[in-house]
């Protein structure tokens, strides 16, 4: 939770943090890990590089789609936090969460339960847990300061842009081809993108821009193809041991979270290097090389 010295910080999450770099920004992703809201006091090694390292991949995919904010993972990254920090455009950050759905899960699949519908979307009936939507769906929430997001419709996000109906469509058109574009890529390494939350800012020219971390475990839901199946949730790639355990320790969700043990670290760490590798197809180590002093 230290924070780097000397740079003023700007904003800090449950999990990383933002630092003023002048005329740019320093975005460090932690080892800190949250289960059920609660972060616990016990850091996954490795973990803030593997999110690092994946939103380059992303961003270096995705760059003919929308440019980003990504300037370097080198050049004026602090040795500390070298490997898990990137240096990035200033941008004018939208007051929307991009989410794009894929799959019915998660609050989208509460609402659909509830009411049929999704950020005003209506879907088809009989549709089962996790089963593939017809198509990826544009489902924003607003950002909340504290707790959680709140669910969207479209005409809601035009009046949250100052009733620019055209930007909140190409917001919305833009969201929905990086998340095509994404899903595709995972799909042939064998991992389902089940959806994803981007945010979008304008940058000193005026010009959209893809901001923040992109389709990293802490962002989107991955789901390995293999043991995919309809009719129920699927288990987290990256947080399911550590869920699982403290399932078992009879811990009540509520904070402050326990201590992680070792071998649950280290097992967890194993599964963030995994999603690495098989979503870039390049050797974690690849990266750390690629950010070496
Ligand atoms: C920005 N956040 C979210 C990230 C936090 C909060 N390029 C940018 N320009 C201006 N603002 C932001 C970004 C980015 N990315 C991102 N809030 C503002 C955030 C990390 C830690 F506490």
């Amino acid at each position: 939770m230290t924070p780097l010295a000397d740079l003023p910080l700007i904003a800090s999450g449950k999990v990383r943090e933002l630092y003023d770099l002048g005329d740019r920004l320093l975005l460090v992703a932690s080892d800190r890990i949250s289960t059920f809201d609660a972060v616990h006091p016990t850091p996954i090694p490795d973990k803030g590089k593997v999110l690092t390292g994946l939103s380059v991949f992303w961003f270096e995919l995705l760059a003919d789609v929308i440019p980003n904010h990504f300037i370097s993972a080198t050049d004026g990254v602090p040795d500390e936090v070298r490997g898990r920090a990137l240096v990035v455009k200033k941008l004018d950050m939208l007051p929307v969460e991009c989410v794009v759905r894929g799959y019915i899960t998660g609050s989208g699949w509460k609402d659909y339960q509830a009411t049929g519908h999704v950020s005003g979307l209506e879907l088809p009936p009989g549709l089962q847990e996790s089963e593939q939507l017809p198509q990826p769906l544009y489902t924003p929430s607003t950002k909340a300061e504290v707790g959680h997001d709140e669910a969207i419709d479209f005409e809601q996000t035009v009046a949250l842009l100052d009733g620019e109906r055209a930007l909140a469509e190409r917001v919305r058109d833009v969201s929905v081809e990086l998340y095509a574009k994404a899903a595709e890529h995972a799909r042939s390494r064998g991992v389902i993108l089940a959806d994803t939350k981007f945010e979008l800012g304008r940058d000193a020219d005026g010009t959209l821009t893809l901001g923040d971390e992109v389709l990293t475990p802490d962002s989107s839901r991955f789901w390995p193809v293999e043991g995919y199946g309809v009719g129920r949730g699927q288990p987290s790639f990256d947080k399911q041991y550590v869920r699982d355990w403290a399932a078992e320790t009879g811990w009540d969700k509520q904070p402050p979270a326990p201590e992680i043990p070792d071998e649950v670290a280290a097992a967890t760490r194993a599964k963030y290097v995994e999603a690495y590798e098989l979503i870039t197809g390049e050797p974690f180590d690849a990266w750390l090389e690629r950010t070496a002093p």
